[in-house]
């Protein structure tokens, strides 16, 4: 095979889980912007889901957020997915909109709250038998926000107790996926801030306990490409939350702020065999003022362009340079792939595969949005909460 078969055939393998929550009303704690056509329920998220794979090829399962997406027959939510070629992904738990969870969930220092929040969890794996997911995603909004608040370690008890919980109870082929955010909602101290200690839970769970790295829960400066090669190297690694962030919002198109960062993250991917194996690419973006379906087809093109790019680098080169200690002619390898113009590739892949080559126009093409403005009216006001866990008013 050419350089560039291989190229192409590899990106064919390629999948991105599209979340629930990114085609619903989405904005910040200081408002909404409705939009129109927005999906009314999980059944008509999945048919806008439908329209990013029939286009891209490339997203054929969507994740779910328990409650935002809770039906009363998941079997049903299911078939309703793979009548549109879909199947449904990740099974992403709620622990951070009831009242119950002001002090925390899982860590929370009342006993009574830490059995609601597993019994939580719990419901998120008997949803996954229903759905066939193969994945619980659990993200926590613990922490204190004032020194002294709560014992820093207990808490750090409390979470291994309730994930032992939950992890007991997954089944054979279900994995324990755990992410880690430095900031917010809590202000002092967040009990899952980072790798370290997502790892370190991990371990001790088992093989089954893997850890997400959401690109947007890092502080900036953070180089996320050695935490990737590290978790690789451990076999930790689970899944991505892809998404970019330039301030505080955790929620932008994966690719709009650091497209060379999204390479360097899919080279240690690629360099660490994380391409072929079961680490999942998943989005987690909400689109507060851009129209959300052709945001996410964008998305899952920013993910491929910067995939196409990280494996056209020329590691027997890279690898050559680097041993001869080349500093300059290691990284211009790295440069010259990353600066490739790779959308013809990618283009031509989709053609192969039957698609437009332009899968954005081809979704405006199609009349899909002007049909669900027309037929879905009166969506919720809101549901992600872009990047700020809750409405209030604004100073
Ligand atoms: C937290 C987070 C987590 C949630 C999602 C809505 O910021 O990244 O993955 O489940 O946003
Ligand atoms: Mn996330
Ligand atoms: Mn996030």
């Amino acid at each position: 095979m050419t350089e560039l078969a291989a190229v192409k055939a590899a990106l064919r393998t390629q999948a991105v889980e599209t979340p629930s929550w990114a085609y619903g009303n989405s904005g910040t704690r200081f408002k909404v912007f409705a939009q129109p056509g927005v999906p009314r329920d999980p059944f008509e998220k999945l048919d806008d889901a439908a329209k990013v794979h029939e286009f891209t090829g490339a997203a054929p399962t969507v994740a779910l957020h328990i409650p935002w997406d809770r039906v009363d027959d998941y079997a049903a939510l299911a078939k309703h997915a793979e009548e549109r070629g879909l199947k449904l992904g990740a099974i992403n738990s709620n622990t951070f909109q009831d009242d119950d969870y002001k002090l925390g969930s899982i860590c929370h220092p009342d006993a009574a709250v830490r059995r609601k929040a597993v019994g939580h969890l719990l419901e998120c794996v008997d949803i996954m038998d229903a759905t066939g997911s193969k994945d619980l995603k659990l993200w926590f909004a613990d922490g204190t926000n004032y020194p002294g608040q709560d014992d820093i370690r207990a808490r750090q008890d409390r979470l291994a107790e309730g994930l032992a919980q939950v992890y007991e109870r997954l089944g054979d082929d279900q994995r324990m996926l755990l992410e880690y955010k430095f900031f917010e909602p809590a202000f002092y101290a967040t009990d899952v801030p980072d790798w370290g200690t997502a790892y370190a839970h991990c371990l001790k769970l088992g093989p089954k306990a893997q850890v997400v790295v959401d690109t947007g829960h890092h502080a900036p400066g953070t180089n996320i490409e050695f935490i990737v090669a590290t978790l690789l190297r451990e076999g930790k690694l689970g899944a991505f939350d892809f998404n970019s962030r330039f301030y505080a919002d955790d929620d932008l198109m994966v690719g709009a702020a650091d497209p060379f960062q999204l390479f360097r993250i899919m080279y240690e991917v690629i360099r660490g065999g994380g391409f072929t194996s079961d680490v999942a690419f998943m989005l987690d973006q909400c689109h507060n003022i851009e129209a959300k379906i052709p945001a996410i087809i964008r998305s899952v093109m920013n993910v491929q362009e910067a995939t196409a790019k990280a494996l056209l680098v020329d590691r027997d080169a890279l690898g050559a340079a680097q041993r001869a200690g080349d500093v300059l002619a290691a990284n211009a390898v790295l440069m010259d792939a990353y600066n490739t113009d790779v959308r013809p590739v990618v283009a031509e892949v989709r053609e192969e595969l039957g698609l437009d080559a332009d899968p954005i126009a081809a979704y405006h093409r199609s009349g899909w949005a002007q049909k669900i403005a027309a037929e879905q009216v009166g969506a919720s006001e809101r549901q992600c909460a872009g990047g700020s866990e809750g409405l209030r008013p604004p100073p």
